[in-house]
């Protein structure tokens, strides 16, 4: 069964230069994943077709109303008897994360809000139940682009997306570790060269090499990712990693 997205937005139209080009757009060609896009404003009931209303006790911008995103959800949900994992994108969300991508990516069905202006009426969340959902620690005028963030990782891991060739297994972050240097030819650029163990042929020191590139990278570039690493580990993989 393929991976059902849908996706509540204003502005639809921002979607298809993303869901239509590369890995995204290949997934749903080969039937992995389906993409469903709403306008949150087709649920609008009054004249000036309004999604959004000031906040109660005064402030800046403006806040999405409940009636719009409520019939929307129930209206989406009903199109298809698959439960929706519901999420929210916020910056007031859990922080997006590659564990986070792989347990979407095992779901059945997500329905992704994403809404613009300054927010959202609080019951919204209390009511709809969605896991709220930021991308970082920035600002950003909508979830959209946040939500194209979660569509992209999401849909490369679903089995079958990447060419044999590509493998999501042994890339950044699915081990803790990001990526050692990559080189191509030719041999040398501009008086610079490629490391001459790559060209060395020995395929088993070539793997010790990037593995130990990897750990002085993340150790250099990126020490949260390494602590974390560290204390996730056991004695057993800590004594490993000293003598490797
Ligand atoms: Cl999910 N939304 C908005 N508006 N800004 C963000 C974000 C989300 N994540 C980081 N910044």
């Amino acid at each position: 069964m393929s991976l059902r997205i849908d996706i509540l937005t204003l502005f639809p139209e921002m979607f298809a230069p993303i869901l239509g080009t590369s890995i995204p757009k290949r997934a749903a060609e080969k039937g992995l994943v389906e993409y469903h896009l709403t306008n949150i404003r087709s649920f609008a009931t009054d004249a000036h077709l309004s999604v959004d209303d000031r906040p109660f006790g005064g402030g800046p911008g403006m806040v999405m109303i409940c009636q719009t995103l409520f019939d929307a959800v129930e209206a989406v949900e009903k199109q298809d008897s698959r439960p929706a994992q519901r999420l929210l994108l916020t910056p007031q969300g859990q922080k997006f994360d590659q564990k986070m991508a792989e347990e979407l990516a095992r779901q059945p069905r997500l329905l992704m809000i994403a809404g613009h202006y300054e927010g959202f009426d609080e019951r919204i969340i209390d009511g709809l139940q969605p896991v709220e959902v930021s991308i970082g620690d920035y600002v950003l005028s909508g979830g959209e682009i946040p939500a194209m963030v979660l569509i992209d990782s999401i849909v490369r891991l679903l089995p079958g997306a990447l060419g044999a060739a590509d493998g999501a297994a042994d890339e950044t972050f699915a081990d803790g570790l990001i990526e050692h240097p990559q080189y191509t030819r030719p041999r040398e650029f501009r008086g610079l060269s490629v490391p001459d163990i790559l060209l060395s042929g020995n395929h088993k020191a070539i793997a010790a090499w990037r593995l130990e590139q990897r750990k002085l990278r993340t150790q250099q570039r990126r020490p949260d990712l390494w602590q974390n690493r560290s204390s996730a580990m056991s004695d057993d993989d800590r004594n490993r990693d000293r003598n490797s």
